[in-house]
């Protein structure tokens, strides 16, 4: 059964016109490691949706399963002095969601979103759905246009 959070960001997702495809793995998706063997796609494929803490507030770092961020040129992408990794609780604060479940969009409240350039080498990406075991595929096309996102070289 879905849990409350993928419904949750199901509806939202509706709200902005998506209908998402969602896949349970009830094995877990909660690293991109874990999602992209569950999946069977490249882990570069698989979008992190990461909450870092800026200057003035919290921001998304949608990154490349393949990638870490680059603190350094995630806060020159945004104007910012610096970049601190949220905490579980901020993340929580932040979007709505839990950490290994945070989806790119369809959160609590609007956030600043940034997309690693790494991503756009695919045409088809997946995220997380809401929960640490619930994935969806979009065409980064979609990523983008649905998250709003500044794409940036922040991932390596
Ligand atoms: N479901 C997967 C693939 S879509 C997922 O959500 N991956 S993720 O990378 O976006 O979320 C997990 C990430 O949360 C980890 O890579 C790690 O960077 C971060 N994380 C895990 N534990 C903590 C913690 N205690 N505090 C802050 N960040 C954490």
């Amino acid at each position: 059964m879905a849990s409350d959070a993928t419904e949750r960001f199901r509806e939202r997702a509706r709200d902005l016109g998506l209908d998402l495809e969602v896949h349970e793995f009830p094995a877990g998706t909660r690293t991109a490691a874990d999602a992209a063997e569950a999946i069977g796609c490249d882990v570069g494929q698989i979008v992190k949706s990461l909450v870092f803490i800026a200057d003035d507030g919290p921001v998304l770092a949608l990154t490349s399963g393949a990638n870490r961020v680059d603190e350094e040129a995630l806060a020159a992408a945004l104007g910012a002095t610096a970049v601190r990794k949220a905490d579980a609780q901020e993340v929580r604060d932040a979007t709505g969601y839990a950490i290994g479940g945070t989806p790119p969009f369809g959160h609590d409240a609007p956030i600043r979103i940034v997309c690693d350039d790494d991503l756009l080498r695919y045409e088809q990406v997946w995220a997380a759905a809401g929960t640490a075991s619930s994935v969806f595929p979009l065409d980064t096309e979609t990523l983008l246009a649905s998250t709003g996102a500044t794409v940036a070289p922040f991932g390596r």
